[in-house]
Protein backbone atom coordinates (compact mmCIF):
# COMPACT_ATOMS: atom_id res chain seq x y z
CA UNK A 1 0.00 0.00 0.00
CA UNK A 2 1.38 3.15 -0.89
CA UNK A 3 1.46 5.90 1.51
CA UNK A 4 0.26 9.57 0.87
CA UNK A 5 2.24 11.83 3.09
CA UNK A 6 4.65 12.70 0.64
CA UNK A 7 7.10 9.38 1.29
CA UNK A 8 8.12 6.25 -0.84
CA UNK A 9 9.60 3.20 0.08
CA UNK A 10 12.74 2.80 -1.85
CA UNK A 11 11.08 0.14 -3.79
CA UNK A 12 8.75 2.35 -4.41
CA UNK A 13 10.79 4.85 -5.46
CA UNK A 14 12.77 2.01 -7.85
CA UNK A 15 9.66 0.77 -9.58
CA UNK A 16 8.66 4.50 -10.61
CA UNK A 17 11.69 5.52 -11.78
CA UNK A 18 11.52 2.03 -14.26
CA UNK A 19 8.30 3.04 -15.38
CA UNK A 20 9.41 6.26 -16.24
CA UNK A 21 12.47 5.48 -18.13
CA UNK A 22 9.91 3.01 -20.13
CA UNK A 23 10.48 -0.16 -18.78
CA UNK A 24 7.69 -2.88 -19.67
CA UNK A 25 8.95 -6.28 -18.93
CA UNK A 26 10.55 -7.56 -16.11
CA UNK A 27 11.93 -10.83 -15.89
CA UNK A 28 12.28 -12.80 -12.48
CA UNK A 29 13.57 -15.37 -10.06
CA UNK A 30 11.53 -14.45 -7.17
CA UNK A 31 13.98 -14.45 -3.52
CA UNK A 32 12.84 -13.07 0.15
CA UNK A 33 15.89 -10.44 -0.24
CA UNK A 34 13.82 -8.40 -2.81
CA UNK A 35 10.82 -9.24 -1.84
CA UNK A 36 9.90 -4.99 -0.93
CA UNK A 37 10.68 -4.40 -4.86
CA UNK A 38 8.38 -7.03 -6.16
CA UNK A 39 5.51 -5.95 -3.89
CA UNK A 40 5.96 -2.43 -5.44
CA UNK A 41 5.24 -3.87 -9.25
CA UNK A 42 1.82 -4.81 -7.46
CA UNK A 43 -0.75 -2.31 -9.65
CA UNK A 44 1.90 -1.03 -12.10
CA UNK A 45 2.14 -0.93 -15.65
CA UNK A 46 4.71 -3.56 -16.20
CA UNK A 47 4.58 -7.13 -17.60
CA UNK A 48 6.52 -9.76 -14.90
CA UNK A 49 7.28 -13.03 -16.39
CA UNK A 50 8.52 -15.50 -13.74
CA UNK A 51 11.12 -17.63 -14.57
CA UNK A 52 12.16 -21.39 -13.99
CA UNK A 53 16.11 -20.24 -13.37
CA UNK A 54 18.09 -17.01 -13.37
CA UNK A 55 20.15 -18.05 -16.36
CA UNK A 56 16.85 -18.18 -18.25
CA UNK A 57 15.64 -15.19 -16.62
CA UNK A 58 18.75 -12.31 -17.41
CA UNK A 59 18.79 -14.12 -20.87
CA UNK A 60 15.39 -12.89 -21.78
CA UNK A 61 15.67 -9.40 -20.25
CA UNK A 62 19.02 -9.86 -22.64
CA UNK A 63 16.80 -10.87 -25.72
CA UNK A 64 14.23 -7.92 -25.43
CA UNK A 65 17.51 -5.49 -24.93
CA UNK A 66 18.98 -6.95 -28.51
CA UNK A 67 15.90 -6.29 -29.80
CA UNK A 68 14.50 -2.91 -28.73
CA UNK A 69 18.24 -1.26 -28.10
CA UNK A 70 16.35 -0.21 -24.40
CA UNK A 71 17.96 -1.78 -21.55
CA UNK A 72 16.58 -5.70 -20.38
CA UNK A 73 15.14 -5.96 -16.71
CA UNK A 74 16.14 -8.91 -14.91
CA UNK A 75 15.27 -9.32 -10.96
CA UNK A 76 17.20 -12.04 -9.37
CA UNK A 77 18.10 -13.12 -5.74
CA UNK A 78 21.70 -13.04 -3.43
CA UNK A 79 23.92 -15.41 -3.73
CA UNK A 80 23.10 -18.39 -6.28
CA UNK A 81 20.34 -16.27 -8.00
CA UNK A 82 22.93 -13.68 -8.92
CA UNK A 83 25.32 -16.56 -9.84
CA UNK A 84 23.25 -18.71 -11.73
CA UNK A 85 22.83 -14.89 -13.80
CA UNK A 86 26.30 -14.41 -14.67
CA UNK A 87 25.67 -16.24 -18.42
CA UNK A 88 22.76 -13.86 -19.21
CA UNK A 89 25.54 -10.35 -17.83
CA UNK A 90 28.28 -12.38 -19.84
CA UNK A 91 26.18 -12.36 -23.18
CA UNK A 92 25.06 -8.64 -22.64
CA UNK A 93 28.84 -7.96 -22.26
CA UNK A 94 29.95 -9.71 -25.63
CA UNK A 95 27.06 -9.25 -27.56
CA UNK A 96 26.97 -5.21 -26.62
CA UNK A 97 23.46 -5.54 -25.01
CA UNK A 98 21.90 -3.22 -22.46
CA UNK A 99 20.38 -5.25 -20.04
CA UNK A 100 19.83 -4.00 -16.16
CA UNK A 101 20.42 -6.32 -13.57
CA UNK A 102 19.10 -5.82 -10.23
CA UNK A 103 20.14 -8.44 -7.36
CA UNK A 104 18.72 -8.50 -3.99
CA UNK A 105 21.44 -7.96 -1.41
CA UNK A 106 21.81 -8.72 2.79
CA UNK A 107 20.64 -5.69 5.14
CA UNK A 108 23.75 -3.26 5.29
CA UNK A 109 23.77 -3.84 8.85
CA UNK A 110 25.01 -7.43 8.57
CA UNK A 111 27.91 -6.94 5.98
CA UNK A 112 31.20 -8.32 5.87
CA UNK A 113 30.33 -10.95 8.17
CA UNK A 114 29.20 -13.63 4.93
CA UNK A 115 25.47 -13.43 6.32
CA UNK A 116 23.65 -15.85 4.56
CA UNK A 117 24.39 -16.08 0.40
CA UNK A 118 26.27 -12.42 0.95
CA UNK A 119 28.36 -11.68 -2.16
CA UNK A 120 30.26 -8.31 -2.97
CA UNK A 121 29.10 -7.90 -6.30
CA UNK A 122 31.17 -4.98 -7.79
CA UNK A 123 34.10 -7.83 -7.09
CA UNK A 124 31.84 -10.73 -8.19
CA UNK A 125 30.57 -8.99 -11.49
CA UNK A 126 33.42 -6.63 -11.94
CA UNK A 127 35.02 -7.93 -15.07
CA UNK A 128 32.07 -8.81 -17.25
CA UNK A 129 29.30 -6.04 -16.06
CA UNK A 130 30.26 -2.34 -17.60
CA UNK A 131 29.53 -1.02 -14.33
CA UNK A 132 28.54 -3.01 -11.15
CA UNK A 133 27.28 -1.21 -8.06
CA UNK A 134 24.85 -1.06 -4.58
CA UNK A 135 22.32 1.10 -3.75
CA UNK A 136 23.11 2.22 0.17
CA UNK A 137 20.76 5.65 0.24
CA UNK A 138 17.42 5.65 -1.05
CA UNK A 139 17.22 9.21 -1.19
CA UNK A 140 20.20 8.26 -4.42
CA UNK A 141 18.12 5.52 -6.13
CA UNK A 142 16.68 8.03 -9.06
CA UNK A 143 20.22 9.70 -9.75
CA UNK A 144 21.79 5.78 -10.14
CA UNK A 145 18.81 4.39 -11.85
CA UNK A 146 19.03 7.45 -14.34
CA UNK A 147 22.52 6.58 -14.45
CA UNK A 148 22.22 2.37 -14.85
CA UNK A 149 19.89 3.18 -17.92
CA UNK A 150 22.61 5.99 -19.98
CA UNK A 151 25.29 3.71 -18.79
CA UNK A 152 23.85 0.08 -20.14
CA UNK A 153 22.63 1.94 -23.19
CA UNK A 154 25.98 4.76 -23.76
CA UNK A 155 28.44 4.46 -25.95
CA UNK A 156 29.19 0.49 -26.51
CA UNK A 157 26.20 -0.75 -24.97
CA UNK A 158 26.61 -3.66 -22.33
CA UNK A 159 25.35 -4.92 -18.88
CA UNK A 160 24.93 -3.30 -15.63
CA UNK A 161 24.70 -5.18 -11.96
CA UNK A 162 22.45 -3.32 -9.50
CA UNK A 163 22.71 -4.80 -5.62
CA UNK A 164 19.59 -3.70 -3.55
CA UNK A 165 20.11 -4.27 0.62
CA UNK A 166 17.02 -5.43 1.24
CA UNK A 167 16.55 -3.17 4.49
CA UNK A 168 17.48 -0.09 2.35
CA UNK A 169 14.36 -1.24 -0.26
CA UNK A 170 11.92 -0.35 2.72
CA UNK A 171 13.50 2.99 4.05
CA UNK A 172 10.92 5.45 3.20
CA UNK A 173 11.83 8.69 1.22
CA UNK A 174 10.52 11.65 0.00
CA UNK A 175 12.27 12.57 -3.03
CA UNK A 176 11.50 13.48 -6.38
CA UNK A 177 11.84 10.96 -9.86
CA UNK A 178 14.33 11.58 -12.00
CA UNK A 179 13.13 12.53 -15.89
CA UNK A 180 13.05 9.91 -18.49
CA UNK A 181 16.29 9.05 -20.18
CA UNK A 182 17.11 8.49 -23.74
CA UNK A 183 20.21 6.95 -25.08
CA UNK A 184 22.35 9.44 -26.39
CA UNK A 185 23.74 9.56 -30.24
CA UNK A 186 27.27 9.67 -31.32
CA UNK A 187 27.74 11.83 -34.68
CA UNK A 188 30.41 11.17 -37.37
CA UNK A 189 31.38 14.99 -37.54
CA UNK A 190 31.38 16.06 -41.33
CA UNK A 191 35.42 16.50 -42.01
CA UNK A 192 34.68 12.46 -41.08
CA UNK A 193 32.27 11.89 -43.41
CA UNK A 194 34.36 13.49 -46.67
CA UNK A 195 36.86 11.45 -45.46
CA UNK A 196 35.07 8.42 -45.74
CA UNK A 197 33.97 9.48 -49.36
CA UNK A 198 37.73 10.52 -50.49
CA UNK A 199 38.20 6.89 -49.20
CA UNK A 200 35.71 5.64 -51.52
CA UNK A 201 36.65 7.44 -54.23
CA UNK A 202 39.59 6.40 -54.35
CA UNK A 203 38.87 2.91 -53.89
CA UNK A 204 39.20 -0.23 -56.15
CA UNK A 205 38.03 -3.31 -54.41
CA UNK A 206 35.82 -1.98 -51.73
CA UNK A 207 33.97 -3.77 -49.59
CA UNK A 208 31.02 -2.94 -46.09
CA UNK A 209 31.04 -4.99 -42.77
CA UNK A 210 28.00 -4.35 -40.91
CA UNK A 211 28.13 -5.49 -36.94
CA UNK A 212 27.74 -4.41 -33.43
CA UNK A 213 24.50 -2.64 -31.41
CA UNK A 214 22.89 0.40 -31.60
CA UNK A 215 21.32 0.06 -35.22
CA UNK A 216 17.26 0.15 -36.22
CA UNK A 217 15.09 -0.93 -39.19
CA UNK A 218 15.83 2.96 -40.07
CA UNK A 219 19.45 3.07 -40.49
CA UNK A 220 19.63 -0.78 -41.84
CA UNK A 221 17.59 0.88 -44.62
CA UNK A 222 19.68 3.63 -44.84
CA UNK A 223 22.61 2.05 -45.15
CA UNK A 224 21.06 -0.14 -47.71
CA UNK A 225 20.26 3.06 -50.06
CA UNK A 226 23.75 4.12 -49.33
CA UNK A 227 24.69 0.48 -50.90
CA UNK A 228 22.68 0.62 -53.48
CA UNK A 229 24.17 4.12 -54.80
CA UNK A 230 27.39 2.84 -54.72
CA UNK A 231 27.01 -0.54 -55.54
CA UNK A 232 29.20 -1.64 -52.61
CA UNK A 233 29.27 -5.27 -51.73
CA UNK A 234 27.92 -6.18 -47.86
CA UNK A 235 28.70 -8.18 -45.59
CA UNK A 236 27.48 -9.22 -41.83
CA UNK A 237 29.56 -10.34 -38.83
CA UNK A 238 28.71 -13.62 -37.04
CA UNK A 239 24.79 -13.64 -35.99
CA UNK A 240 24.47 -10.09 -37.11
CA UNK A 241 23.10 -11.35 -40.63
CA UNK A 242 19.45 -9.58 -39.91
CA UNK A 243 21.57 -6.15 -40.46
CA UNK A 244 21.11 -6.45 -43.95
CA UNK A 245 18.64 -7.84 -46.25
CA UNK A 246 19.51 -11.13 -47.69
CA UNK A 247 17.88 -10.88 -51.08
CA UNK A 248 19.56 -7.26 -52.05
CA UNK A 249 21.65 -7.09 -54.60
CA UNK A 250 24.60 -5.84 -52.56
CA UNK A 251 24.71 -8.83 -50.15
CA UNK A 252 27.17 -10.34 -50.22
CA UNK A 253 26.99 -12.96 -47.04
CA UNK A 254 27.90 -13.14 -43.51
CA UNK A 255 31.14 -13.52 -41.39
CA UNK A 256 30.79 -16.29 -38.79
CA UNK A 257 32.04 -19.97 -37.77
CA UNK A 258 32.44 -21.89 -41.30
CA UNK A 259 32.12 -18.73 -43.40
CA UNK A 260 31.69 -18.88 -47.21
CA UNK A 261 35.27 -18.87 -48.91
CA UNK A 262 34.89 -16.57 -51.26
CA UNK A 263 33.64 -14.36 -49.11
CA UNK A 264 37.15 -14.45 -46.92
CA UNK A 265 38.80 -14.08 -50.42
CA UNK A 266 36.81 -11.07 -51.20
CA UNK A 267 37.45 -9.52 -47.75
CA UNK A 268 41.16 -10.35 -47.81
CA UNK A 269 41.75 -8.92 -51.51
CA UNK A 270 39.75 -5.86 -50.46
CA UNK A 271 41.65 -2.52 -50.75
CA UNK A 272 38.76 -0.84 -48.40
CA UNK A 273 36.71 -1.91 -45.73
CA UNK A 274 34.28 -0.09 -44.25
CA UNK A 275 33.30 -2.04 -40.92
CA UNK A 276 30.31 -0.29 -39.20
CA UNK A 277 29.45 -0.97 -35.75
CA UNK A 278 31.45 -3.99 -35.48
CA UNK A 279 34.65 -5.33 -33.56
CA UNK A 280 35.72 -7.45 -36.01
CA UNK A 281 36.54 -10.40 -32.98
CA UNK A 282 37.76 -13.58 -32.52
CA UNK A 283 35.06 -15.42 -34.84
CA UNK A 284 34.52 -12.59 -37.71
CA UNK A 285 38.21 -12.75 -37.99
CA UNK A 286 38.33 -16.15 -38.29
CA UNK A 287 40.98 -16.36 -35.10
CA UNK A 288 42.43 -12.86 -36.00
CA UNK A 289 43.58 -14.16 -39.09
CA UNK A 290 40.95 -12.01 -41.62
CA UNK A 291 43.00 -8.42 -41.17
CA UNK A 292 46.53 -7.93 -40.23
CA UNK A 293 47.19 -6.74 -36.66
CA UNK A 294 47.78 -3.89 -35.59
CA UNK A 295 47.96 -2.59 -39.62
CA UNK A 296 45.44 -4.16 -41.97
CA UNK A 297 46.58 -4.14 -45.66
CA UNK A 298 43.60 -2.72 -46.17
CA UNK A 299 42.60 0.68 -46.26
CA UNK A 300 40.08 0.10 -42.34
CA UNK A 301 38.03 2.24 -41.75
CA UNK A 302 36.37 1.70 -38.48
CA UNK A 303 33.11 3.27 -37.24
CA UNK A 304 31.82 2.55 -33.92
CA UNK A 305 30.00 4.11 -30.51
CA UNK A 306 32.71 2.32 -28.10
CA UNK A 307 35.49 5.13 -27.93
CA UNK A 308 37.61 2.47 -26.28
CA UNK A 309 36.90 -0.11 -29.25
CA UNK A 310 38.40 2.39 -31.91
CA UNK A 311 42.31 1.39 -32.14
CA UNK A 312 41.72 -1.22 -29.74
CA UNK A 313 42.77 -4.31 -32.27
CA UNK A 314 42.89 -2.90 -35.59
CA UNK A 315 45.12 0.16 -36.17
CA UNK A 316 42.63 2.15 -38.78
CA UNK A 317 43.21 4.66 -41.25
CA UNK A 318 40.08 6.68 -40.08
CA UNK A 319 38.59 5.67 -37.13
CA UNK A 320 34.84 7.18 -36.52
CA UNK A 321 33.30 7.56 -33.18
CA UNK A 322 29.87 7.20 -34.08
CA UNK A 323 26.82 5.21 -33.31
CA UNK A 324 25.70 2.95 -36.36
CA UNK A 325 21.95 4.70 -36.34
CA UNK A 326 24.29 8.24 -36.28
CA UNK A 327 26.07 7.15 -39.20
CA UNK A 328 23.67 5.38 -41.51
CA UNK A 329 21.82 8.81 -41.19
CA UNK A 330 24.52 11.07 -42.50
CA UNK A 331 25.11 8.95 -45.61
CA UNK A 332 22.74 10.80 -47.74
CA UNK A 333 25.37 13.66 -48.23
CA UNK A 334 28.09 11.16 -49.59
CA UNK A 335 28.21 11.14 -53.47
CA UNK A 336 29.49 8.55 -55.40
CA UNK A 337 32.29 8.94 -57.98
CA UNK A 338 31.75 9.45 -61.67
CA UNK A 339 32.85 5.90 -62.53
CA UNK A 340 31.65 2.76 -59.64
CA UNK A 341 35.24 0.74 -60.62
CA UNK A 342 33.87 -2.35 -58.42
CA UNK A 343 30.57 -2.38 -59.84
CA UNK A 344 31.19 -5.03 -61.82
CA UNK A 345 32.53 -7.25 -58.74
CA UNK A 346 29.04 -6.55 -56.64
CA UNK A 347 26.72 -9.01 -58.33
CA UNK A 348 29.79 -11.33 -58.66
CA UNK A 349 29.75 -11.33 -54.53
CA UNK A 350 25.77 -11.53 -54.29
CA UNK A 351 26.32 -14.73 -56.48
CA UNK A 352 28.23 -15.55 -54.42
CA UNK A 353 26.25 -15.61 -51.46
CA UNK A 354 23.17 -17.43 -53.29
CA UNK A 355 25.22 -20.25 -54.68
CA UNK A 356 26.42 -20.78 -51.19
CA UNK A 357 23.04 -20.41 -49.01
CA UNK A 358 20.42 -21.58 -52.17
CA UNK A 359 20.60 -25.25 -51.95
CA UNK A 360 21.59 -27.41 -49.05
CA UNK A 361 24.53 -29.74 -49.38
CA UNK A 362 23.38 -33.38 -48.91
CA UNK A 363 24.25 -34.98 -45.17
CA UNK A 364 24.16 -38.20 -43.76
CA UNK A 365 21.08 -39.04 -42.73
CA UNK A 366 17.03 -38.87 -43.14
CA UNK A 367 17.34 -35.45 -41.78
CA UNK A 368 18.69 -32.70 -43.24
CA UNK A 369 18.77 -29.45 -41.42
CA UNK A 370 19.62 -27.26 -44.36
CA UNK A 371 16.63 -28.81 -46.26
CA UNK A 372 14.62 -28.02 -43.18
CA UNK A 373 15.63 -24.22 -43.14
CA UNK A 374 15.23 -23.74 -46.71
CA UNK A 375 11.93 -25.38 -46.84
CA UNK A 376 10.99 -23.02 -43.63
CA UNK A 377 12.42 -19.59 -44.99
CA UNK A 378 10.01 -20.25 -48.04
CA UNK A 379 6.71 -20.17 -45.83
CA UNK A 380 7.47 -18.49 -42.73
CA UNK A 381 6.36 -14.57 -42.34
CA UNK A 382 9.50 -12.19 -43.13
CA UNK A 383 9.65 -10.83 -39.64
CA UNK A 384 9.66 -14.22 -38.10
CA UNK A 385 12.46 -14.31 -35.34
CA UNK A 386 15.03 -17.25 -35.72
CA UNK A 387 16.93 -17.57 -32.20
CA UNK A 388 19.24 -19.98 -31.31
CA UNK A 389 21.97 -20.93 -28.90
CA UNK A 390 25.41 -22.55 -29.58
CA UNK A 391 26.66 -25.82 -31.17
CA UNK A 392 27.03 -27.00 -34.78
CA UNK A 393 23.81 -27.41 -36.12
CA UNK A 394 23.97 -23.30 -35.53
CA UNK A 395 26.26 -23.58 -38.72
CA UNK A 396 23.02 -25.06 -40.63
CA UNK A 397 21.05 -22.21 -39.10
CA UNK A 398 23.05 -19.16 -40.00
CA UNK A 399 23.32 -20.43 -43.53
CA UNK A 400 20.33 -21.24 -44.70
CA UNK A 401 17.72 -19.47 -43.08
CA UNK A 402 17.28 -15.60 -44.49
CA UNK A 403 17.37 -13.08 -42.16
CA UNK A 404 14.87 -10.47 -44.33
CA UNK A 405 14.48 -7.70 -41.60
CA UNK A 406 16.06 -5.82 -38.60
CA UNK A 407 15.73 -7.46 -35.44
CA UNK A 408 14.67 -10.89 -36.84
CA UNK A 409 18.15 -13.15 -35.72
CA UNK A 410 18.45 -13.40 -32.11
CA UNK A 411 21.85 -15.11 -31.32
CA UNK A 412 24.98 -14.90 -28.74
CA UNK A 413 27.82 -13.32 -30.49
CA UNK A 414 28.97 -14.66 -26.98
CA UNK A 415 28.69 -18.43 -28.13
CA UNK A 416 26.52 -19.25 -24.75
CA UNK A 417 24.94 -22.02 -25.01
CA UNK A 418 21.54 -22.44 -24.05
CA UNK A 419 20.32 -18.92 -25.90
CA UNK A 420 18.10 -19.75 -28.24
CA UNK A 421 14.70 -20.80 -25.86
CA UNK A 422 14.95 -18.51 -23.23
CA UNK A 423 15.38 -15.68 -26.33
CA UNK A 424 12.64 -16.86 -27.94
CA UNK A 425 10.33 -16.36 -24.93
CA UNK A 426 11.98 -13.09 -24.19
CA UNK A 427 11.04 -12.27 -27.85
CA UNK A 428 7.44 -13.59 -27.72
CA UNK A 429 6.54 -11.82 -24.48
CA UNK A 430 7.66 -8.43 -26.34
CA UNK A 431 5.72 -9.07 -30.16
CA UNK A 432 2.92 -11.90 -29.66
CA UNK A 433 1.79 -11.18 -32.80
CA UNK A 434 5.06 -12.57 -34.72
CA UNK A 435 6.24 -15.96 -35.72
CA UNK A 436 9.00 -16.81 -33.09
CA UNK A 437 11.49 -19.93 -33.75
CA UNK A 438 14.37 -21.50 -31.73
CA UNK A 439 16.59 -23.61 -33.12
CA UNK A 440 18.89 -26.24 -30.52
CA UNK A 441 21.02 -28.69 -30.19
CA UNK A 442 20.28 -31.68 -27.65
CA UNK A 443 22.89 -30.23 -24.91
CA UNK A 444 22.04 -26.73 -26.27
CA UNK A 445 18.01 -27.06 -25.35
CA UNK A 446 18.32 -28.87 -21.80
CA UNK A 447 20.97 -26.12 -20.40
CA UNK A 448 17.40 -23.74 -20.50
CA UNK A 449 14.72 -26.38 -21.54
CA UNK A 450 13.08 -25.81 -18.23
CA UNK A 451 12.04 -22.23 -19.65
CA UNK A 452 9.51 -23.99 -22.04
CA UNK A 453 7.57 -24.23 -18.60
CA UNK A 454 7.82 -20.13 -18.66
CA UNK A 455 6.35 -20.46 -22.33
CA UNK A 456 3.38 -22.39 -21.06
CA UNK A 457 2.98 -20.80 -17.90
CA UNK A 458 2.67 -17.07 -20.15
CA UNK A 459 0.66 -18.70 -23.15
CA UNK A 460 3.61 -17.93 -25.76
CA UNK A 461 3.86 -19.94 -28.82
CA UNK A 462 7.16 -20.41 -29.86
CA UNK A 463 8.21 -23.46 -31.68
CA UNK A 464 11.06 -24.92 -30.84
CA UNK A 465 13.42 -26.93 -32.69
CA UNK A 466 15.42 -29.84 -31.46
CA UNK A 467 18.30 -30.98 -33.90
CA UNK A 468 19.11 -34.58 -31.56
CA UNK A 469 22.16 -35.91 -32.84
CA UNK A 470 22.65 -37.26 -29.15
CA UNK A 471 26.17 -35.69 -28.50
CA UNK A 472 27.46 -32.27 -27.76
CA UNK A 473 28.45 -32.54 -31.35
CA UNK A 474 30.94 -29.61 -31.50
CA UNK A 475 33.38 -30.39 -29.28
CA UNK A 476 33.03 -34.02 -30.56
CA UNK A 477 34.22 -32.74 -33.95
CA UNK A 478 37.20 -30.50 -32.10
CA UNK A 479 37.58 -34.31 -30.41
CA UNK A 480 38.13 -35.86 -33.53
CA UNK A 481 40.39 -33.15 -35.47
CA UNK A 482 42.91 -32.84 -33.03
CA UNK A 483 42.88 -36.68 -30.99
CA UNK A 484 40.84 -38.82 -33.42
CA UNK A 485 39.15 -42.22 -32.44
CA UNK A 486 39.63 -40.99 -28.79
CA UNK A 487 35.62 -39.95 -27.51
CA UNK A 488 35.34 -38.74 -23.95
CA UNK A 489 33.18 -36.61 -22.46
CA UNK A 490 30.96 -36.01 -25.50
CA UNK A 491 27.79 -38.64 -26.08
CA UNK A 492 24.47 -37.64 -24.61
CA UNK A 493 21.31 -39.73 -23.73
CA UNK A 494 18.18 -38.04 -24.52
CA UNK A 495 14.98 -37.71 -22.97
CA UNK A 496 12.16 -37.57 -25.70
CA UNK A 497 11.78 -34.04 -26.30
CA UNK A 498 8.25 -34.63 -27.61
CA UNK A 499 7.32 -36.23 -25.00
CA UNK A 500 8.54 -33.26 -22.65
CA UNK A 501 7.04 -30.88 -24.70
CA UNK A 502 3.48 -32.69 -23.83
CA UNK A 503 4.18 -33.34 -20.21
CA UNK A 504 4.48 -29.03 -20.32
CA UNK A 505 1.48 -28.84 -21.53
CA UNK A 506 2.81 -27.73 -25.25
CA UNK A 507 2.94 -29.55 -28.68
CA UNK A 508 5.29 -32.54 -29.51
CA UNK A 509 6.58 -34.40 -32.23
CA UNK A 510 9.28 -35.96 -33.33
CA UNK A 511 10.65 -36.17 -36.97
CA UNK A 512 12.38 -39.00 -38.52
CA UNK A 513 13.09 -37.93 -41.79
CA UNK A 514 13.28 -34.88 -43.95
CA UNK A 515 9.73 -34.60 -46.03
CA UNK A 516 8.01 -35.05 -42.70
CA UNK A 517 9.24 -31.43 -41.27
CA UNK A 518 6.79 -28.97 -42.99
CA UNK A 519 3.70 -30.99 -42.11
CA UNK A 520 4.90 -31.33 -38.53
CA UNK A 521 5.97 -27.51 -38.54
CA UNK A 522 2.33 -26.82 -39.88
CA UNK A 523 0.73 -28.63 -36.72
CA UNK A 524 2.47 -27.61 -34.24
CA UNK A 525 2.08 -23.71 -35.75
CA UNK A 526 -1.92 -24.54 -35.71
CA UNK A 527 -2.06 -25.90 -32.18
CA UNK A 528 -1.36 -22.52 -30.61
CA UNK A 529 0.71 -23.58 -28.13
CA UNK A 530 4.61 -23.22 -27.31
CA UNK A 531 6.12 -26.72 -29.28
CA UNK A 532 9.26 -28.28 -29.52
CA UNK A 533 9.75 -30.43 -32.61
CA UNK A 534 12.20 -33.08 -31.65
CA UNK A 535 14.28 -33.82 -35.36
CA UNK A 536 16.91 -37.17 -34.57
CA UNK A 537 19.59 -35.94 -36.78
CA UNK A 538 22.20 -38.36 -37.46
CA UNK A 539 25.72 -38.03 -35.72
CA UNK A 540 26.96 -38.60 -38.77
CA UNK A 541 26.28 -35.32 -40.33
CA UNK A 542 28.45 -33.13 -37.91
CA UNK A 543 28.75 -30.09 -40.76
CA UNK A 544 27.24 -28.84 -43.66
CA UNK A 545 30.57 -30.08 -45.32
CA UNK A 546 31.58 -32.98 -43.36
CA UNK A 547 30.95 -35.94 -41.87
CA UNK A 548 32.12 -37.57 -38.43
CA UNK A 549 33.87 -40.19 -40.45
CA UNK A 550 35.38 -38.27 -42.68
CA UNK A 551 36.98 -35.68 -39.92
CA UNK A 552 38.39 -38.52 -38.17
CA UNK A 553 39.81 -39.83 -41.09
CA UNK A 554 41.12 -36.60 -42.09
CA UNK A 555 42.93 -36.37 -39.08
CA UNK A 556 44.17 -39.68 -39.20
CA UNK A 557 45.89 -39.39 -42.41
CA UNK A 558 47.33 -35.99 -41.19
CA UNK A 559 48.92 -37.80 -38.85
CA UNK A 560 49.67 -40.82 -40.47
C1 LIG B 1 27.44 -22.48 -21.73
C2 LIG B 1 28.35 -23.24 -22.62
N1 LIG B 1 28.94 -24.37 -22.20
C3 LIG B 1 29.77 -25.06 -23.01
C4 LIG B 1 30.06 -24.60 -24.27
C5 LIG B 1 31.02 -25.36 -25.16
N2 LIG B 1 30.26 -25.92 -26.28
C6 LIG B 1 30.16 -25.30 -27.46
S1 LIG B 1 29.21 -26.12 -28.54
C7 LIG B 1 28.96 -27.39 -27.46
C8 LIG B 1 28.15 -28.58 -27.83
C9 LIG B 1 26.78 -28.24 -28.32
O1 LIG B 1 26.04 -29.44 -28.38
P1 LIG B 1 24.61 -29.49 -29.02
O2 LIG B 1 23.78 -28.39 -28.49
O3 LIG B 1 24.07 -30.85 -28.88
O4 LIG B 1 24.87 -29.11 -30.55
P2 LIG B 1 25.70 -29.93 -31.65
O5 LIG B 1 27.06 -29.35 -31.67
O6 LIG B 1 25.65 -31.36 -31.27
O7 LIG B 1 24.96 -29.65 -32.94
C10 LIG B 1 29.62 -27.15 -26.25
C11 LIG B 1 29.59 -28.06 -25.10
C12 LIG B 1 29.44 -23.39 -24.66
N3 LIG B 1 29.65 -22.84 -25.85
N4 LIG B 1 28.59 -22.74 -23.84
MG1 LIG C 1 24.08 -32.34 -30.25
Amino acid sequence: MRANDGTRTAAEVLIDQLVIHGTRHVFCVPGESYIAALDAFHDRDIAITICRQESGATMMAEAQGKATGRPGICFVTRGPGATNAAPGVHIAQQDSTPLILFVGQIAREMREREAFQELDYRAVFGSIAKWATEIDDPARIPELISRAFHVATGGRPGPVVIALPEDMLTERVAVPDAPAFEPVEIWPGAGDMSRVQKLIWAAERPIMILGGSRWSATACAALARFAERFALPVATSFRRAHLFDPDHACYAGDLGIGPNPKLLARVKGADLILLVGGRLGEIPSQAYTLLDIPAPRQTLVHIHPGIEELGRVYRPALAINATPTAFAATLEGLQPPNELRWREQTPVAHADFLAWTDKPTTVPGPVNLGEIMVALRKVVPPDTVVCNGAGNFSVWVHRYNRYRRYGTQLAPISGSMGYGIPAAIGMKRLAPERTVIAVAGDGDFLMTGQEFATAVQYSLPVIIIVADNGMYGTIRMHQERHYPGRVVGTDLQNPDFAAYARAFGGYGATVEKTADFMPVFEMARASGKPAIIHLRVDPEALLPTISLSATREKAQAARA
